[in-house]
């Protein structure tokens, strides 16, 4: 009788033990997921104009951003944003946009990185842009050869029925370099000839939380040049929210 009473009781303390555990196990995954998806720098909201737009018969408002692209935080420095990251490749001064809803976005990203090819020439070519382009450095083109890409600007939505579809593919075009690496000068004054001015426009929808990347393989050898920096909010990838 003793023997049974005993055995429940260590029965009933193993499995408090067990479910205590899980629950530890949970809540740390949780806390962890919440950290890795937490913004690492204040959101980049676009600035309004008080201009509007004619896009098909319809009148848009007009918002724009401009941001950067840096092979490293000395780059950034030099080019205006001081960055908290590490010493990685990297958009500044934000991942997270916020841009308002059906709005004529326009952005402009000073790009200073060299690049390669891209493992598909299919992100060579600007996507979901209006009027199918972006401009680089004055002129208009609808894509970039696919060895000559630096990053790209890649925006995207998660499967979902209730917010509008958006989808905007940027290649940036790389600047060149000698045969020690060393970047050469370009002709584009809004770099003070350091990189190229890449500017698209594309209208948002409705509210909704949306993704980008970049689908260069700019990141560590993880996984075929697509691991670290890549997947990492605050450098290769980042969010934006359409309100
Ligand atoms: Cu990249």
């Amino acid at each position: 009788m003793t023997t049974s009473t005993e055995n429940r009781k260590r029965f009933s303390i193993g499995g408090l033990v067990f479910v205590l555990l899980g629950v530890a196990v949970v809540s740390l995954v949780g806390v962890l997921l919440h950290h890795l998806s937490a913004d690492p720098q204040k959101p980049l909201y676009a600035t309004k104009s008080s201009q509007t737009i004619s896009i098909d018969g319809k009148d848009y408002a007009k918002a724009s951003a401009v941001l950067g692209v840096y092979p490293d935080k000395a780059t950034a420095a030099e080019h205006g944003y001081k960055s908290n990251n590490k010493d990685w490749v990297q958009y500044g001064p934000s991942t997270h946009l916020v841009l308002p809803a059906h709005t004529y976005v326009t952005v402009t990203l000073h790009v200073y990185d060299s690049g390669e090819a891209l493992n598909h020439a299919y992100f060579g070519k600007v996507v979901g842009t209006v009027g199918g382009t972006m401009n680089i450095d004055g002129t208009d083109v609808t894509n970039i050869p696919y060895d000559q890409v630096q990053h790209t600007f890649t925006l995207h939505g998660l499967p979902t029925s209730t917010q509008d579809p958006l989808f905007v593919n940027v290649p940036l075009p790389r600047v060149a370099t000698d045969d020690k690496d060393n970047f050469l000068p370009t002709k584009d004054a809004g770099t003070n000839y350091k990189g190229h001015t890449v500017t698209f426009s594309f209208l948002t929808g409705g509210a909704g939380e949306y993704v980008w990347n970049c689908e260069y393989p700019c990141g560590d050898g993880t996984y075929r040049k697509f691991g670290a920096v890549m997947g990492q909010l605050g450098y290769m990838s980042g969010k934006v929210t359409v309100a």
